[in-house]
């Protein structure tokens, strides 16, 4: 690839990825900084094919958000504020938990994750009492569950170490991590947007336990609101360090700060090429991740769409509008469901191939050959293409 107008330097860099050399993190700010929009989407897009072709993975899941409140102050969380208002907040019982897994039992969904607030009556001992009887319901749900956010509150309360917490719940039934509360690592920024809460090194050595223990996490970023470019392959550059040493991540997740209802609403929110940009820069930084993930009902489905051509090779799930995290702070969709039908075809449209996966990537359905009919019943059903 030779760049029309000769920046050396930029030049450089297409060099090295295209030669699979990993970028350094002065290449990466460059990136940002000089790169146009379509070199950007080139890259990424090579990288992506490279590993993946036209595949574009979702999984059917569902989330539990056990509470609302929270006992930390993070200023761009629409949840944090709630705990000084509590009647607009909610408390679940493990009862109403268990419910949602039983209002499941008959669909397809492979993974419940669980994510919320941090309270001090929700801790170590209730969640693995919930989640054991979660694997008792359904054992073959994967169970993705709690940030390390939620894990450090709960794990230092018990008066547990990081390894002995994670392998009890892990023993109760937990599977893996999502990538949540990593927001940006940069020291003076997280204390800036939310400095009460678990710190860089700790949320690191949480998911560098947890991948001891033998299990899968995902990384998120929040970006987008008081960051630079720098304070992002900061970012990136500490989780590729980790992923160099323990190869546990599965999933890069870029979250674009939404700003309604919170304290951070006076910032503007970037640009929809300013998120193809990123995702495509996280693409070509992270090349010890096998999996760039957009997250729909965050971005909106068109978004979702373009994302593709930028690195992105999965869309995450279908599913229904069990989250209110980004409804709540502004996202594009406000009553995030889509069927598989919804999903396979807005991969489609965009000329990809929808494979439905489980939580660790093993594919489940591949969609090419699957055509969707009405069943007797009125209800979509997925039928082989029969020449
Ligand atoms: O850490 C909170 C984010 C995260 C806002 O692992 C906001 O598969 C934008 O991590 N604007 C929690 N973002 C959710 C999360 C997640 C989501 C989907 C999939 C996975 C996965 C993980 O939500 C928080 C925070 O970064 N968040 N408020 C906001 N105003
Ligand atoms: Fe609490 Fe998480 Fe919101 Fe921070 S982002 S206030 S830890 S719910």
């Amino acid at each position: 690839m030779q760049l029309a107008g000769g920046d050396m330097n930029l030049q450089k860099i297409v060099n090295k990825v295209l030669q699979h050399e990993r970028i350094s993190p002065e290449d990466g700010v460059m990136l940002y900084e000089k790169a146009g929009t379509g070199l950007l989407g080139a890259l990424a897009n090579h990288i992506r094919e490279e590993r993946h072709g036209d595949t574009t993975y979702f999984n059917r899941n569902f989330h539990i958000e056990p509470t609302n409140l929270c006992v930390f102050s993070c200023k761009f969380c629409s949840y944090s504020r709630l705990i000084k208002q509590q009647d607009e907040g909610w408390v679940m019982t493990k009862e109403q938990m268990l419910d949602i897994v039983r209002s499941y039992a008959d669909k397809p969904v492979t993974e419940v994750h669980i994510v919320g607030g941090v309270l001090p009556q929700m801790n170590l001992a209730f969640f693995a009492d919930l989640l054991r009887e979660i694997r008792q319901l359904a054992p073959q749900l994967h169970i993705k569950g709690y940030t390390a956010v939620e894990l450090e509150y709960m794990i230092r309360k018990a008066k547990m170490s990081y390894r002995e917490g994670l392998a009890f719940l892990q023993e109760a039934g937990l599977d893996s991590l999502p990538g949540g509360g990593a927001e940006i690592f940069d020291e003076e920024i997280r204390a800036e947007i939310c400095g009460d809460k678990c710190d860089s090194n700790t949320w690191l050595e949480i998911h560098r336990t947890a991948h001891e223990l033998g299990m899968h996490s995902n990384a998120t970023i929040l970006y987008g609101h008081i960051e630079t470019y720098a304070h992002r392959i900061d970012h990136m550059e500490r989780l590729r360090s980790l992923q160099d040493e323990t190869g546990g991540f599965n999933t890069f997740i870029p979250l674009k700060f939404r700003n309604q209802n919170n304290q951070m609403s006076h910032l503007p929110e970037v640009s929809a090429v300013e998120d193809l940009r990123n995702y495509a820069v996280s693409r070509i930084y992270l090349d010890n991740f096998p999996h760039i993930k957009a997250y729909w009902p965050m971005l909106g489905r068109q978004l979702a769409q373009l994302s593709l051509d930028f690195g992105v090779n999965d869309v995450d799930g279908t599913i229904d509008d069990s989250t209110k995290i980004y409804s709540m702070a502004g996202a594009e969709e406000q009553s995030p469901v889509m069927s598989t039908r919804d999903l396979v075809e807005m991969i489609r449209n965009v000329r990809r191939k929808p494979v439905e996966r489980d939580t660790l990537y093993h594919t489940l359905t591949d969609y090419t050959d699957i055509e969707f009919a009405e069943g007797p019943d009125g209800a979509m059903m997925a039928l082989p293409v029969v020449d």
